[in-house]
């Protein structure tokens, strides 16, 4: 058996989530991954908040080493208002999660929205509930509800047809809902908008493409990368979800490409990957394996989850090993590279179908716990097998 594995987690969204910590015990994690969701973006996250939180993981019997996330403020993303004093708000952060042990800080560079689903009950096979993103649903709420500024130019004629065709099929609930789902934010996004708040946070965007995006990270890393470096925490972006344009905004973490740009901008070892397959699976040409390889000494946090993808940019999120990612060639590279680093890496399964018990309760979407326990089940299994299987 090969002697370093991962650190088994889930996602806590503190003390109101409905899952318990001593559900996440149950279900066989040794760890949390959480954040300080009251602390409103862009403030310091003092030490003895920190520690109020440490406190509940540590009498619950778990870890806290990763955060999930310290948000990145808008103003930061787009340089203006008070970006310089967020940034430094940043690094004040990062020390003080430094000296209660936070060893990981995972973090976003996606405009505006953090993740984005279009439907989030889709029924699949089994009977489960299950995320989806729905291409030409999207676009209809980008044309029709939104009605954003020249937006037509960024679709082929073929998409707007779908899409046309897919609103007027819409009634005026399943319109509303679907407003919802993409705008009122979906757990642990911190950020909720309103139609005409939405508008203004896009125009916010204007003059800002994609190099100036990247230049934007660019310079945010350049400032926090020597503290965390400083005081040892590793940082690590978490891909663009979906990993393509969305509503016009430039994507800049969507595919090998876009992470050897940053880490030839930013080479220090602090400047570091949430490998997440769910959001890289997205994309056919990701081979996840060898992306696993070639960013070995950087992968700091792992959210395995998988997706089943079609032709027109849909998906759905399937079962943990099922789906378009091959999860056993993954988990066997991972396993690989902790071997070669000498160290474990903290994973969560990454969401989990509304199932059993759980369609009958209020759940947050992606993070109800049976779905998940299933998932970090198999996923347990999977590494076991793998490790088991390397173990000369
Ligand atoms: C969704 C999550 C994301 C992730 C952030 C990281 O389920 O994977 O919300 O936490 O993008 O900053």
């Amino acid at each position: 058996m090969t002697q370093f594995k991962m650190t088994h987690s889930m996602r806590w969204y503190g003390p109101n989530d409905p899952v318990s910590l001593s559900d996440i015990k149950q279900a066989g994690c040794s760890a949390i991954v959480t954040a300080l969701h009251h602390i409103p973006n862009g403030s310091v996250w003092t030490e003895i908040e920190i520690q109020n939180r440490v406190k509940l993981a540590y009498e619950a019997g778990l870890d806290w080493h990763v955060v999930e996330s310290v948000p990145v403020h808008e103003d930061i993303k787009t340089q203006t208002g008070n970006y310089l004093s967020y940034i430094e708000n940043y690094k004040e952060s990062i020390i003080n999660l430094s000296k209660s042990g936070i060893k990981v800080i995972t973090y976003n560079f996606m405009p505006i929205l953090d993740w984005t689903r279009t439907d989030l009950a889709f029924k699949v096979e089994d009977g489960s509930l299950a995320l989806r993103f729905d291409m030409a649903e999207f676009i209809a709420f980008d044309l029709f509800i939104l009605q954003r500024e020249n937006a037509e130019k960024d679709y082929t004629e073929f998409q707007i047809e779908r899409a046309k065709n897919c609103f007027s099929a819409l009634s005026d609930d399943q319109k509303q809902k679907l407003t919802r789902n993409i705008i009122a934010g979906l757990p642990g996004s911190e950020e909720s908008f309103t139609v005409d708040q939405f508008k203004k946070a896009i125009a916010k965007y204007k003059g800002i493409d994609h190099d100036r995006l990247r230049y934007n990270l660019v310079y945010f890393l350049n400032e926090i990368i020597p503290t965390a470096e400083k005081v040892g925490i590793k940082m690590a972006i978490h891909p663009d979800d979906p990993p393509y344009g969305i509503l016009g905004l430039p994507r800049i973490v969507s595919c090998a490409e876009d992470v050897r740009y940053l880490i030839g901008k930013v080479p220090s070892l602090n400047n570091g990957l949430c490998f997440c397959t769910g959001s890289y699976g997205v994309i056919a040409e990701n081979n996840l394996p060898e992306m696993v390889r070639e960013f070995k000494d950087r992968i700091h946090f792992l959210h395995l989850r998988n997706t089943k993808r079609n032709e027109f940019g849909d998906f759905y999120e399937d079962n943990h090993l099922d789906g378009d990612a091959d999860m056993a060639e993954v988990v066997l590279e991972i396993v690989k590279i902790m071997q070669e680093r000498k160290e474990n890496i903290t994973m969560r399964p990454d969401h989990g179908h509304q199932m059993l018990d759980d369609l009958h309760k209020k759940t947050n979407p992606g993070y109800s716990a049976i779905g998940r326990l299933r998932g970090l089940a198999e996923l347990r299994g999977l590494e076991l097998g793998v490790r088991s299987m390397l173990k000369n």
